[in-house]
């Protein structure tokens, strides 16, 4: 006796870790009346993976498919048909097998260092890509970005030894939404590639700076009544309100002013005065010090300006450097009463400056006041 309970058609398709999907197609021929059978999916040939029991009618047909993580390489998938209500019966089990190769993928999870930016703004692009075992890996990494759909760049992203892929978009000379999209391939056997949709927007922003901070007298000594100076502007695309300016002396407050207004492309100057004492030898001017003011550029909201109190330091500029080696050399070998005899170079006010001012010199070489 022969019950041939059907033909079995199979049609899988199988991503490395991915959810697996498979779909089996049962038909059933032969065979009088409606009967139970029970359907198993096994995966390289043991392992069951569903079981599902369907009551099948003559001519009619049930479709099933189960989802599971497949592991790497050549498999293959097996499908058991049986009578459920007579698994005695010979001939009553019907086997279909196919191989699947289960495919390695990469991943690619992408991002923006910030979602808004300002007109000319740097965007930061940064990818990581993993494979299907989620380590790190090496790919080709690239972006396309697009506004309005035209393709404004396309360029590559660059591994860094950490193993993250980062490009920078400086093309945000429009206002509005850019779409990217990140392509990472490899030609790694068996694997296959990934990409990744994201997206920014440019929007106008005021971008406060702080130009031309000067001191009233750079010589100033303790004691004396000194003025910073230091032009506030807005360079950025849109105008800014309730401005916060901080003044410093050292790490000291010394003012806190806010600016009404400024619109786009206006300046203000603002100064604050004090009484020097013994230990400053920087003043320091902070603006929208809390951040309250999205802007295009957060790192042109300081500037400090040094007093010429540092020794070795004969330009003034907080840091002894090549520049000031340069004028050491020339007062070198000099003593009090020499035209060339300057106190910056004279460490220890001895009125000689000579080899222990030199070696107090290089201690000091390319350190600024705060070491
Ligand atoms: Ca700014
Ligand atoms: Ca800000
Ligand atoms: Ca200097
Ligand atoms: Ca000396």
């Amino acid at each position: 006796m022969t019950k041939n309970i059907g033909v079995i058609f199979l049609n899988p398709i199988i991503k490395m870790t991915d959810v697996f999907y498979n779909n089996s197609y049962i038909s059933k021929k032969k065979m009088k009346g409606s009967q139970v059978i029970r359907v198993g999916m096994f995966y390289d040939g043991g392992n069951l993976i569903r079981v599902e029991n369907a009551n099948i009618g003559v001519n009619e047909s049930i479709t099933t498919s189960t989802l599971w993580q497949a592991l790497s390489g050549e498999r293959n998938i097996s499908v058991e048909v049986r009578h459920e209500l007579d698994e005695n019966l010979e001939n009553n089990v019907r086997y279909e097998t196919i191989n699947v190769t289960a495919i390695k993928r990469l991943y690619l999870l992408c991002m923006t260092n910030k979602i808004t930016y300002g007109l000319y703004e740097d965007v930061l692009i940064q990818c990581l890509v993993e494979d299907y075992l989620g380590n790190l890996t090496s790919a080709n990494v690239s972006a396309d970005v697009r506004f309005n759909g035209t393709l404004i760049e396309s360029f590559n992203l660059t591994e860094d030894f950490t193993g993250i892929y980062s490009g920078v978009f400086n093309r945000t000379d429009v206002v509005g939404l850019y779409n990217v999209v990140i392509n990472a391939t490899t030609t790694k056997e068996g694997y296959i590639n990934d990409t990744t949709p994201t997206s920014f927007e440019v929007i106008p922003m005021p971008d406060l700076a702080i130009s031309n901070i000067t001191l009233s007298d750079k010589y100033a000594l303790a004691g004396d009544y000194v003025t910073v100076n230091a032009t506030i502007s807005n360079i950025g695309t849109k105008s800014a309100d309730n401005i916060t300016v901080l003044i410093y002396a050292n790490s000291s407050l010394i003012g806190n002013q806010t600016i009404d207004h400024l619109s786009v492309n206006e300046s203000v100057s603002i100064s604050e005065s004090w009484i020097l004492d013994n230990d400053t030898k920087s003043a320091t001017v902070i603006v929208d010090p809390e951040n309250e003011i999205v802007e295009s550029n957060e790192f042109n909201n300081n500037a400090t300006v040094w007093f010429c109190g540092i020794k070795g330091d004969f330009d003034c500029n907080g840091v002894v450097d090549a520049l000031d080696f340069v004028v050491f050399e020339g007062v070198y070998d000099t003593i009090c009463g020499d035209s060339e005899y300057n106190a910056t170079g004279d460490f220890e006010d001895d009125c000689d400056i000579d080899f222990v001012d030199f070696v107090r010199f290089a201690r000091v070489y390319e350190k600024n006041e705060n070491g």
